[in-house]
């Protein structure tokens, strides 16, 4: 038998449809065990799943409240509620506010080894550190999958990465996804899975591993996965979850598109300066720089055994600067209290705040302007912190307090490793709200307050995309760019005024009135862009939003994966320069043209006498959902 990749044994063992898994490229289809969203996803993913006709989720699915928890007004409880009494009905279990971060609180109650699962959010990949494939997607497609319990995806690259050595006192797991992304940098993952091996992980612990497969979404990876262990079995012990352990690894032989190798004990504490995680640099080559904030916390950095190790280093010190600090969940946030740091930290000034995304998001604790705010997340893309002009930098837990006590970027200077006290997990699963059964649900009530808009219905694609470039934009544009979130997640429920408000504002005010007049012109609008447009986050209101203010076609040198599947879904055409060159044959306010009645065919972009061509950057499947408008109007045409 050839010998198996871990990947290849958990993607062949859900294998739709084929026995063999194809060539990298191909499309293949799986069985997904679980399916979840948060409620910045989750509401327009609900919408879409009663669109469908949905009366009830096939496999394990949840709905976590973690995002948009400010509840200044009626919008953010008027979400939660429609996403409680929707879940109650459709079979799905339901995380409220508070009880932690997504992904986080998925790890500790539902994500066993071998699993396959996808999520409405970019950071689903964090369930890689259990020895689970899981993978971020758009709404639509969660919806999808929480109808069918089937996902589709072209079928990874996978790279080793051979983990070498143990890591330093002063250096964490956050230094080593921090190394990774120097290396592969922000695009250099995508259509790969990375899968962790090598002497090296048995020295790391489940969340320590969760810290790097989570952001490996910064890589524009598929996913990351470790293998299943001693260690993955002493965190479900932990948890109360022993019998969910299975050891699961990859055969000796396995066969990997490269290998990556990394001596753990050669590395040192890094830093990703602002505004990009992979502008990866020392962290002594940035000494003494001042600092205004420090936030910790976040889906990456958020575990019992971060905290407290952050703790211990401000024991019975006062920090200097405004300190934030977000616990993962609840059930951390109680380890915390039980183990005498809740008081150690109020004592050192920390701001203890609640268990959820917080500042990562821009829900509150935005720097002061012009500041720089050091923070161990995933993600500093510019204006995400809520504050135009502030500057986000990305550091580990250890590097956050030796600078929350000096007010400068300083490394952790130890005399020893830090050791943490026994501590046992506290289980907090009389959080989750439980679905109602079948038969009762029949009756149940869906409430929807009114923050919860109908979708938009849209019309089938032209044969003929005509209209002006609203748009020319640069490389790496990320979905916060294109959609912000931060202070415009309450309008996540109401398309209309989150695509009037919000979309593109962070890179022309203009934007949204510009589209609507050309749109109402009986124009079709396009944007232009250069290499990995769409990076970031799996929102689908970086596509709707645009596709509500008339965008038809986006054309770039190259997109991100999740964004480019959520732009099919919802009839944008996705299309690539076929020499990247023509990009500076372009320019905003230009008129063009594009023949799409045959998308099979050659695709040539017309801009005045100029013919440039294209390709598609959609596959066969996509043409008739891009025919059909999207890929609810295709559903609802074909069921
Ligand atoms: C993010 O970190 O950008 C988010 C907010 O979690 C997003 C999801 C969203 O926009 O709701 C993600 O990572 O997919
Ligand atoms: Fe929440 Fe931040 Fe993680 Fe996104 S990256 S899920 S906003 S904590």
């Amino acid at each position: 038998m050839k010998p198996l990749s871990l990947t290849e044994k958990i993607l062949q063992s859900h294998l739709v449809g084929q026995d063999e898994l194809p060539p990298a490229g191909e499309i293949i289809r799986i069985s997904i065990d679980e399916a979840f969203t948060q409620d910045a996803t989750g509401t327009m993913c609900m919408l879409q799943l009663e669109a469908m006709g949905v009366t009830r989720v096939k496999p394990l699915s949840v709905n976590f409240v973690d995002h948009s928890m400010m509840q200044v007004g009626f919008r953010n409880p008027d979400d939660h509620q429609y996403l409680k009494t929707v879940s109650a009905k459709l079979g799905i279990i339901f995380s409220p506010a508070g009880t932690g971060i997504c992904h986080f609180t998925n790890m500790e109650n539902f994500v066993k080894p071998g699993m396959t699962g996808i999520g409405a959010d970019s950071h689903t990949v964090n369930a890689g550190g259990a020895g689970a494939l899981f993978m971020g997607a758009g709404g639509y497609d969660v919806a999808l999958a929480m109808a069918t319990g089937e996902y589709s995806l072209p079928m990874p690259k996978i790279v080793k990465v051979n983990l070498t050595g143990r890591l330093n006192k002063g250096v964490m797991a956050m230094d080593v996804i921090l190394k990774m992304l120097e290396l592969v940098g922000v695009k250099g993952g995508k259509g790969t899975i990375f899968e962790y091996a090598g002497p090296g992980v048995a020295t790391l612990s489940l969340t320590e591993r969760a810290t790097i497969t989570n952001m490996g979404a910064e890589m524009g990876a598929t996913t990351s996965i470790f293998p299943s262990d001693e260690q993955t079995r002493e965190y479900l012990k932990g948890r109360e979850r022993g019998e969910d352990y299975q050891p699961l690894a990859a055969d000796e032989q396995a066969q990997y598109e490269r290998v990556i190798d990394i001596d753990l004990s050669a590395l040192e504490p890094l830093i990703a300066i602002y505004p990009s995680p992979g502008n990866v640099e020392k962290i002594s080559d940035h000494a003494g720089t001042k600092v205004q904030q420090v936030c910790v916390g976040s889906c990456t950095n958020s575990s019992f055994e971060n905290i407290a190790s952050f703790a211990e280093m401000l024991k019975g010190k006062r920090v200097v600067v405004d300190t934030l600090l977000y616990p993962g969940s609840r059930s951390v946030a109680m380890q915390v209290a039980e183990s005498g740091y809740l008081t150690s930290l109020y004592a050192s000034g920390v701001r203890v705040m609640e268990n959820g995304c917080g500042a990562c998001i821009g829900q509150g604790g935005s720097p002061p302007s012009g500041g720089l705010s050091l923070r161990t997340f995933n993600r500093n893309f510019p204006k995400r912190s809520g504050t135009d002009d502030a500057e986000v930098h990305l550091v580990s837990p250890l590097v956050a307090a030796a600078s929350a006590l000096t007010g400068e970027v300083s490394a952790p200077e130890l005399d020893a490793p830090i050791t943490l006290p026994q501590s046992k997990p506290v289980i907090d699963t009389a959080s989750f709200i439980m679905p109602i059964p079948p038969q009762e649900a029949l009756d149940s009530e869906v409430i929807r307050g009114p923050n919860i808009m109908k979708l938009p219905d849209f019309e089938a694609l032209p044969e003929r995309l005509e209209g002006e470039v609203l748009l020319k934009l640069g490389d790496n544009i990320s979905t916060d760019d294109i959609q912000p979130a931060g202070a415009f997640l309450p309008l996540r429920s109401n398309v209309k005024q989150y695509a009037l408000q919000a979309t593109f504002t962070m890179v022309d005010k203009t934007f949204s009135k510009r589209a609507v007049a050309a749109r109402d012109a009986g124009g079709h609008g396009f944007i232009v862009g250069g290499e990995n447009y769409g990076q970031g986050s799996s929102r689908e209101h970086a596509a709707l939003c645009p596709r509500w203010l008339g965008v038809k076609a986006v054309i770039v040198a190259q997109f991100a994966r999740i964004h480019v599947a959520n732009l099919v879904n919802f009839g944008i055409v996705p299309l690539l320069f076929a020499d990247v060159a023509d990009y500076d044959k372009i320019n905003q306010g230009d008129q063009l043209a594009i023949d799409v009645s045959n998308l099979e065919g050659d695709l040539v972009l017309e801009a005045g006498e100029q013919k440039i061509p294209l390709k598609p950057a959609f596959g066969p499947k996509d043409i008739p959902v891009l025919k059909a408008g999207g890929a609810l109007p295709f559903f609802k045409f074909h069921n």
